[in-house]
């Protein structure tokens, strides 16, 4: 039976997302609750394995459905063997990026569509969903300047176009599921979308535990 708490970053490239799981992971963990954190793709050795294979920038024959069924392939090694088991034992886990990213990427920049990868992604996870999604909403010029510098991967190579449909996808989404998503503006400084962050999600544990 799930007890814990299941919080996903989501965002463009650079916007900021691992920065902020780090920060989230430290300030529970200063309070006592215990936290997971994973990444997508990758998060176990198998996933971690195929995480290579799609941002290999030499594999450019992957068609889209291939690059949609690796994403859910290490997500579904990750859900079973390292999310669940977690959630189960009554931790936080934070994941840098989960579904939404396929929905945005593969589903709406690739052109799989939304419904489609929706489904192909609930029978990957057995429809596990997160208890928050913070979006963290950042121009995707602004997230490849932050990351000048660095080689680009696969899906970086992929062309401004893209990524500029991935962001409007994501708020799409986050127009659709306003419960779920938070959208936080990934311009402003670190320490205060970080005390944004925190104050939602102590706000929920503090609500499930009753006080
Ligand atoms: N992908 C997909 O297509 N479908 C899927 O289902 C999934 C993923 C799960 C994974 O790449 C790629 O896979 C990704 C989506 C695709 N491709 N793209 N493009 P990844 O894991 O290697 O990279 P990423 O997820 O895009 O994260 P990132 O590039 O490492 O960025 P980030 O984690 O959002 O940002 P960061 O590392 O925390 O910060 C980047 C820099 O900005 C760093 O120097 C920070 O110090 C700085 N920073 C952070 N916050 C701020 C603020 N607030 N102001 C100023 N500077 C900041």
């Amino acid at each position: 039976m799930r007890q814990g708490l299941f919080v996903t970053i989501e965002g463009c490239e650079g916007a900021g997302k691992s920065t902020q799981c780090t920060l989230l992971a430290l300030a529970l963990e200063r309070h006592g609750y215990p936290t997971y954190t994973a990444r997508e793709p990758g998060g176990t050795p198998v996933s971690e394995k195929i995480r290579a294979i799609l941002l290999d920038p030499g594999n450019n024959e992957i068609t889209p459905r291939v690059e949609l069924l690796l994403f859910l392939a290490s997500r579904a090694q990750l859900v079973h063997q390292v999310i669940l088991p977690a959630l189960e034992r009554g931790a936080v886990v934070i994941s840098d990026r989960f579904h939404h990213s396929t929905l945005a990427y593969q589903g709406g920049a690739r052109g799989l569509g939304l419904e489609d990868v929706g489904r192909v992604n609930a029978f990957a996870t057995g429809a596990l969903l997160p208890d928050i999604t913070f979006l963290l909403d950042l121009p995707p010029e602004d997230g490849f300047l932050r990351k000048q510098g660095t080689t680009a991967d696969r899906m970086e190579g992929a062309g401004i176009e893209f990524h500029r449909r991935v962001r409007e996808v994501f708020l799409e989404l986050a127009e659709r599921e306003r419960e779920r998503i938070v959208v936080l503006d990934a311009c402003e400084p670190v320490e205060k979308i970080a005390g944004q962050i925190e104050s939602r999600v102590f706000q929920l544990l503090d609500q499930r535990s009753g006080q």
